[in-house]
């Protein structure tokens, strides 16, 4: 089943009966909450990267970046923002990385960010990718065809 749209009498956010994360943001799934909001839910990933790795979650059933409604964006990115100060401040972490996969690498088709506490020395490798290099005059291409993509 997809997500329940035709619920006239629903006036909570959007949830598909069949996503991890809606279980977790409605409480049918356990897990360890550090944040809740009308809009938001932040939560301990079962498979940390280091301890202390936070999800932050919209209530609503949103799967990709793009399809985040605009007035979610900032109920999740100040979200995340607090959850990277606590980590820091609370957790004694240097500092954090913050990233989202969308569709490749997602294991879960419900919008997460990943808030990961970091600390100099700390070992992290997987999340440094290969790097490669622009030919002459390559990244105006590139650069010029996203800024057409954005127009
Ligand atoms: P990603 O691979 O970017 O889609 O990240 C999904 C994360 O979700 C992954 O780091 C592990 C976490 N995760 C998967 N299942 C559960 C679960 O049942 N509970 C919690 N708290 N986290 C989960």
């Amino acid at each position: 089943m997809g997500p329940l749209y035709a619920r006239p009498w629903w006036t909570g956010p959007v949830s598909d009966p069949s996503c991890l994360f809606c279980a977790i943001v409605t409480g049918t799934t356990p897990a360890a909450v550090v944040l809740e909001t009308d809009d938001v839910v932040g939560f301990l990933d079962v498979r940390p990267v280091f301890k202390g790795h936070v999800l932050v979650v919209p209530r609503e059933h949103v799967v990709t970046l793009p399809e985040l409604p605009e007035t979610l964006i900032v109920p999740l990115f100040s979200a995340a923002q607090r959850v990277a100060d606590a980590i820091t401040s609370g957790l004694g972490a240097q500092g954090t990385f913050v990233a989202m996969n969308n569709v490749v690498s997602q294991s879960v088709p419900h919008l997460h960010v990943h808030v990961v506490p970091r600390t100099k020395g700390d070992g992290l490798r997987g999340f440094f990718w290969p790097r490669t290099k622009y030919a002459d005059g390559e990244a105006q291409t590139y650069a010029a065809t996203i800024r057409e993509a954005l127009a």
